[in-house]
């Protein structure tokens, strides 16, 4: 069997059908155009319906998890007390409820996979974008109504996503170049995505099912570079992902995948180390590898007292004040702390930019404190930080996480019961918050004040 050179010359393709106004579509479709909208510019012959429905299945399964967790993280930071970003979100409120202060690996799970996940799925939405990119120049570019609709929703869908990597990634880079707030971009750059993903996934579902059909039983997948051919052509003259001149083939359909599969491997193999303790020193990406104080408090630090302005001597006359009881302020020193009964609980670390550790804390029962002070069933309390400015010096807890079991003010720190430390300064000397399930900006460092409220 002989089958076209690709060198050949392709036939002119076919007149495309036009929508109303038909006469405008057409006069457009006419203008004579330079490369790149020609559509012989695209050549690979391994474009195709059946390639890109490949790594668009794999972001159909992936991206949702990569959305929902990253809803579920403005969820976490308190949106009832104002304290998530943007605050005022208006018909896109997210039906408020309690953040669990249990499993507490929650926070870390979910953020971890809306960081880690959303890394990993780089190359695809690369290679997905690399699959379609003839699209972008068809000319004419629009051939109806319904047709630039869908062109508008595709920008975004592009826009969106890459918006989203793009600030994500800066921000797990501490890069805050960017002129503007970043939760409060992303937020925003994130339902401009979502309208783009949903409109597309209704459109696209079924021509994608569809054209992975085509591929069974793994007919794309088993051809070696020199069997490799083009796609058949598809029934959308004029915005053919098809090549209409195709150039020899360099690459198989599976040498591709296996490049993009092989580069999300390589981004999760170097990305694990921010969550999993033993594979830390392959975190080679963070820019958090350093080390940050000895013995037990030798872990990430987000913020270190020299950068949030506090000293030395911050010890020094400490002495905790909790308020909202009927008796008023009740003032406990470092001594006194320690000397209320003391509790141990292994706890993660889990900051939104996705890297988490666990590690074993000790000092008092948030409710225990809340009982010290006259009000043993708060609704919420209000902790803050001997830190003056900054946008971590103050946070809201929601009643169950006062509550709950291995809530602390934590005094010491440790990698195991046997081995435990005071908190360095950088960890939050004289006492810090560590409630399971919390993020990691929540368990707020240098406590000074603690006010519960019954209401
Ligand atoms: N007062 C205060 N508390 C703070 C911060 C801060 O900047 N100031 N950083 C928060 C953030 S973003 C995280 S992730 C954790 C990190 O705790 P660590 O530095 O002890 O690892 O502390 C939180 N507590
Ligand atoms: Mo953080």
């Amino acid at each position: 069997m002989t089958t076209a050179r690709p060198a050949d010359p392709a036939p002119p393709p076919p007149e495309p059908e036009y929508g109303f106004p038909q006469a405008l579509w057409r006069g457009l479709g006419r203008i004579p155009v330079p490369p790149p909208l020609s559509p012989r510019t695209w050549r690979s012959p391994l474009r195709g319906r059946w390639l890109t429905s490949v790594f668009g299945l794999v972001l159909l399964v992936g991206l949702p998890i990569v959305i929902i967790t990253g809803l579920l993280s403005y969820v976490a930071y308190g949106p009832q007390f104002g304290q998530a970003i943007p605050g005022d979100v208006g018909y896109l409120r997210l039906p408020p409820f309690d953040w669990p202060a249990s499993p507490s690996w929650l926070y870390r799970l979910t953020q971890g996979l809306h960081v880690g996940l959303g890394l990993v799925l780089v190359p695809v939405v690369l290679a997905k974008l690399w699959s379609v990119v003839p699209k972008l120049f068809a000319w004419p570019p629009v051939r109806s109504i319904a047709q630039l609709l869908e062109r508008i929703s595709l920008l975004a869908l592009v826009g969106g996503i890459l918006f989203e990597l793009v600030t994500g990634i800066m921000n797990i880079q501490y890069d805050y170049s960017f002129g503007f707030d970043f939760y409060t971009a992303h937020y925003w750059g994130a339902w401009v995505f979502i309208a783009g993903f949903v409109v597309h996934v209704l459109i696209k579902l079924p021509t994608m099912v569809r054209a992975l059909r085509t591929g069974a039983p793994g007919r794309w997948l088993h051809d070696s570079v020199s069997e490799t051919v083009p796609e058949p052509p598809d029934d959308e003259p004029g915005h053919t992902l098809v090549a209409t001149a195709p150039s020899p083939p360099t690459m198989s359909r599976r040498g591709l995948i296996g490049t993009v599969a092989g580069g999300s491997a390589l981004v999760a193999v170097l990305t694990v180390g921010t969550t999993v303790d033993p594979l830390r020193p392959l975190a080679l990406l963070s820019p958090r590898g350093r080390s940050y104080g000895t013995g037990p408090n030798d872990f990430q630090v987000n913020r270190t007292a020299f950068a949030a302005g506090i000293g030395p001597n911050v010890g020094d006359g400490y002495a905790l004040v909790l308020r909202g009881g009927p008796a008023g302020e009740v003032r406990l020193d470092r001594a006194a702390l320690a000397a209320l009964p003391q509790h141990t609980a292994t706890l993660p670390i889990a900051c939104v930019e996705g890297w988490s550790e666990t590690r074993v804390w000790s000092g008092v029962r948030l409710r225990d404190l809340a009982a010290l002070a006259g009000v043993p069933e708060p609704a919420n309390a209000l902790v803050q930080s001997l830190e003056r400015a900054g946008p971590f010096a103050r946070v809201t807890l929601q009643g169950n996480q006062v509550l709950a079991d291995d809530a602390l003010l934590a005094l010491r720190v440790g990698d195991d019961p046997e081995v435990m430390a005071d908190l360095s300064l950088d960890h939050g000397f004289p006492a810090r918050v560590i409630v399971p399930a919390l993020p990691g900006v929540h368990n707020t460092k240098w406590v000074g004040t603690i006010d519960f409220r019954s209401s």
